[in-house]
């Protein structure tokens, strides 16, 4: 691929064959639970133990020997191989998946699952583990002060000036897995199409964003990502 500076955006359909849920499938993350129940602020208000249990099961399995990065991640830690610096992946995934598979130039713009942090004083934390609802937290000692370090529905997404700064400047856009529901990530193809780049769709199925793609690739992740970076 003869491009100068290249973004790629992720979402949970690039970890479906790593054995993760995506969120809207038949059987996806959110048919157990109301999204507004566990990924918003006022759900985790109102029930920090249903929201804390339901982030400590996906932390559970993602550390499990069961999920491991697959062959689509690879490919990308590859292509940064290629690009370097001029390679951005931005990832909706709160999954470690990508680090592992080698990717190092990586904003995760909707947080991330082994990551915890203190509601009083936005101090990040490693977790690996359960976080349990009255644990004391180790910067203020407060009970129930730790959440999840994610973003929520309602809740600004992380390094937004860097990722506009980088759709503003890259001459090639690739989305994969994602289903172009929730902005702003959705909203990224058209900022990049606006910079001239070519827009790219990498996906099961069209998205609600497709007509905005200047190209489809339609097909497992595993196959098609591989196939794009050869
Ligand atoms: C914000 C973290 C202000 C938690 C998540 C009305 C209209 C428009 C927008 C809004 C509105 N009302 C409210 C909003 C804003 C709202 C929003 O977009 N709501 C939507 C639902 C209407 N957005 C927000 O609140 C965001 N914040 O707007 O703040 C702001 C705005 C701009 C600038 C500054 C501030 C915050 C949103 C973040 C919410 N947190 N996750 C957690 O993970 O638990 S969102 C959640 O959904 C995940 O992060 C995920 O990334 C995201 C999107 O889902 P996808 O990744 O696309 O997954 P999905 O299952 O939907 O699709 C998977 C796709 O993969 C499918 O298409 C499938 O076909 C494909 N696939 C499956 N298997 C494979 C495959 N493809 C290839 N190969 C395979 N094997």
């Amino acid at each position: 691929m003869a491009y100068r500076r290249i973004v790629v955006l992720t979402g949970a359909g690039i970890s479906a064959e790593s054995g993760i849920k995506t969120f809207r499938a038949e059987d996806g993350l959110w048919e157990e639970h109301r999204v507004e129940d566990v990924a918003t602020p006022e759900g985790f208000a109102a029930d920090p133990e249903l929201v804390q249990h339901f982030y400590n099961g996906r932390r559970a399995q993602l550390i499990s020997d069961a999920v491991k990065p697959n062959a689509a991640h690879i490919a990308l830690a590859e292509l940064e191989q290629i690009y370097g610096a001029s390679l951005l992946l931005v990832t909706q995934n709160i999954d470690n998946l990508h680090e592992r598979a080698g990717s190092q130039n990586i904003i995760h713009m909707h947080g991330e699952l082994l990551k915890m942090r203190c509601a009083y004083t936005d101090k990040i934390y490693p977790i690996h583990t359960n976080i349990k609802v009255d644990d004391r937290c180790q910067c203020c000692g407060m009970r129930g002060a730790l959440r999840p370090h994610v973003v929520w529905f309602g809740e600004m997404p992380l390094q937004m000036d860097e990722i506009c700064d980088a759709l503003d400047a890259c001459d090639l856009f690739i989305a994969i897995g994602t289903s172009g529901n929730v902005y702003p990530a959705a909203g990224f193809v058209r900022q990049a199409a606006l910079s001239g780049a070519h827009t790219m769709e990498i996906n099961l199925e069209p998205s609600a964003v497709e007509s905005a793609f200047a190209e489809h690739r339609y097909g497992l992740a595993s196959a098609v990502v591989p196939a794009l970076v050869a």
